[in-house]
């Protein structure tokens, strides 16, 4: 309708004339709305409704009756002037009827469980159709349904002192990052002296190992818009198709970890292709004879070799020996067991070779598959081998039998040939060096008061009990390390011996690089016990780190602790973000946040979701 014909029926020279006109106009106007819609209906109805398009073929369009029979699956039935054809239809539309009726039927006699599987495997039929490359994502990863475990996120603790001191944590959280964010930006890590970035060469030249590694510290804290950041730099900067050599365990534990428990915290997929992505990557290291792997990998040439120190070309025990986790999730997320397969490989390897006393020494040659020097040790080294042996049976929701054999069987070797108690009455466990013991712990064994409080439910025999006393009485020596040094921050190593208790001798062994072994330790046993030491213990580090190693420029590592004017390293470690302050906050925190039950803690302290069957997964679900 022209709009010049609507004019009268606003403007108005001549009240009578005007209205005269305008209705005969209106009149017009609407009788031709109205048959247009009536057009456009009977249109629509021909062309979408398919039983009166189906209905309307004979009458409208005999031409087009293939086309139509052909959309609605009426191949060569029904057609006009056909004998027989309307009876052919009648009977098909009955079929169909009947068929619909049966699957309705089918459905309401399935468990409820079933009917969630035709339902997932429906989402799944869908985001592959709408992937439209075969159901791969552009990383060629397969569809995967994400579910966020549960306890990924908490709430305030309700008495107002723990709120209060929790609160301060994730201050210091803000600290750390914002220097980081401020003056390091993209870099591995921060120098909070120098107020500038430090790359260390453990990742070679990949960039951001603060990034990644606190992830799912600020997640966890609820720090979300930091959290963004974060990910907007994976997403743009975080390159793994860099030249230069790595070190496979540490690539694996803070970048892999960390890009992982933020793909399970977070639900982002950019996550998992990134960690995929690395996973592949670290691959080539396991071309080994034995398919232990190399220490060092260049990520580029895909070349691998040992740490030239260590004994006749060994690779270290701590380091092969804390892939499982990270790698079964890898392959869990690609549906590639090339992962998993190059973990168990390990574990066949280890569990062909004779152990010392049950010992399992540090170095293992990949060529000849035999030991190197018999050093035992659950520090430095040795370590996160026995955490991942736990954890491993842990994770796969307490099915990996192998798995949890090898770890009481070597902490029981531990606890006969490492494990001492001080005449002054300190539990410690001492290094191994070919059958001597050099009574010295480092600080990186005060981890093992956590791992063997958390695996003390599952011992064997009657030994519940007795491992939590172990575990505390670990946790008390490692206080004391704190405890007996002038800033009240431990130590890299201290001894038992020359007349001195938890103490360290050696220049060398008196820094403090901002460790999380000791705080993780009060973390598990305030999880266990509820007793409320833990927790001061953990206030008492708290104010020590507020004290000495926090600068503008953020928080410093100090070269010896024994004196009382510090010295600092100028490091901000990114385990600071990923664990001291993770471990400390969640100290804090109520149990239900990152329940134990469901998840697994790596080595860095990235959380890992237990594994469920998918029987258990479903069983859970019903419930
Ligand atoms: C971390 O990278 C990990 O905890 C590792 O297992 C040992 N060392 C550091 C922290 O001290």
């Amino acid at each position: 309708m022209p709009v010049p014909t609507l004019l009268p029926f606003t403007a108005t020279p001549s009240r009578k004339s005007a209205s005269q006109t305008s209705f005969r106009l209106t009149e017009k106007f609407i009788l031709l709305l109205v048959f247009s819609g009536f057009i456009t209906l009977c249109f629509g109805a021909i062309f979408f409704l398919p039983d009166s398009s189906k209905l309307l073929s004979g009458v409208f369009f005999h031409s087009s009756a293939v086309e139509t029979n052909t959309r609605t699956g009426l191949d060569g039935v029904g057609e006009p002037g056909v004998p027989g054809s309307e009876e052919k239809v009648l009977a098909k539309i009955k079929k169909d009827h009947e068929k619909a009726l049966l699957e309705a039927k089918d459905t309401l006699q399935k468990r409820p469980d079933e009917i969630k599987q035709d339902i997932l495997k429906e989402k799944e039929k869908v985001a592959k159709e709408s992937l439209g490359q075969g159901g791969k994502t552009t990383n060629d990863l397969p569809y995967i349904e994400y579910r966020r475990p549960q306890g990924a996120t908490g709430h305030e603790p309700l008495d107002p002192v723990i709120k209060e001191k929790r609160g301060k944590i994730k201050q210091m959280m803000k600290h750390a990052w914002d220097n980081y964010r401020r003056y390091a930006w993209g870099s591995n890590e921060l120098r909070p002296v120098s107020k500038q970035g430090h790359s260390s060469n453990l990742f070679g030249s990949i960039k951001g190992a603060t990034i990644v590694d606190a992830l799912d510290t600020l997640y966890i804290m609820e720090m979300f818009e930091e959290f963004d950041a974060a990910t907007d730099w994976v997403e743009k900067n975080l390159d793994f198709n860099v030249n230069g050599e790595v070190s496979v365990f540490e690539v694996n534990i803070r970048f892999v970890g960390g890009l992982l428990s933020a793909y399970y915290l977070s639900g982002k997929e950019v996550f998992r292709r990134k960690a995929v992505e690395l996973g592949e990557k670290l691959l080539p290291a396991f071309k080994t004879p034995t398919g232990i792997p190399w220490a060092l990998l260049n990520l580029k040439s895909g070349i691998g070799r040992n740490w030239p120190w260590a004994s006749g070309g060994s690779s270290i025990l701590a380091e092969y020996g804390t892939l499982h986790l990270e790698f079964m999730h890898l392959s869990k997320l690609s549906e590639n067991p090339d992962f998993a397969q190059k973990v168990m490989k390990i574990r066949k390897v280890l569990n062909r070779l004779d152990k010392p006393h049950g010992l399992y020494p540090n170095y293992l040659n990949p060529n000849s598959g035999q030991w190197g020097q018999h050093y035992v040790s659950v520090g430095g080294m040795g370590d996160s081998f026995y955490e991942y042996l736990l954890k491993a049976w842990l994770m796969s929701d307490r099915t990996d039998e192998e798995a949890k054999k090898m770890y009481y069987d070597a902490l029981q070797a531990i606890e006969t040939n490492l494990i001492r108690k001080s005449s002054g009455g300190l539990t410690y466990i001492a290094e191994w060096k070919g059958g001597l013991l050099e009574h010295k712990m480092g600080h990186l064994a005060c981890f093992a008061g956590g791992m063997i409080a958390l695996g003390a439910d599952g011992a064997p025999g009657d030994k519940t009990g007795h491992q939590m006393e172990q575990a505390a009485e670990i946790a008390r020596t490692c206080h004391e390390s704190y405890s007996r040094t002038a800033l009240k921050l431990g130590p890299e190593a201290f001894r038992f011996d020359g007349g001195v208790e938890a103490i360290a001798t050696r220049q060398n062994e008196k820094y403090f690089i901002l460790r999380p072994e000791v705080i993780e330790t009060y973390m598990y046993m305030w999880r266990f016990t509820h007793d409320p030491k833990y927790r001061d213990w953990g206030w008492e580090a708290v104010q020590a780190l507020e004290e000495h190693c926090k600068l503008d420029g953020g928080y410093s590592g100090i070269r010896d602790v024994y004196v009382s004017t510090p010295n600092y390293d100028d490091v901000q470690q990114s385990f600071f973000l990923a664990e001291t302050l993770k471990y400390l906050y969640l100290l804090f925190s109520d149990d239900d946040h990152i329940p134990f039950h469901h998840w697994v803690f790596n080595t860095e302290a990235h959380p890992l979701p237990v594994i469920r069957s998918q029987q258990t997964e479903q069983n859970n679900e019903v419930e």
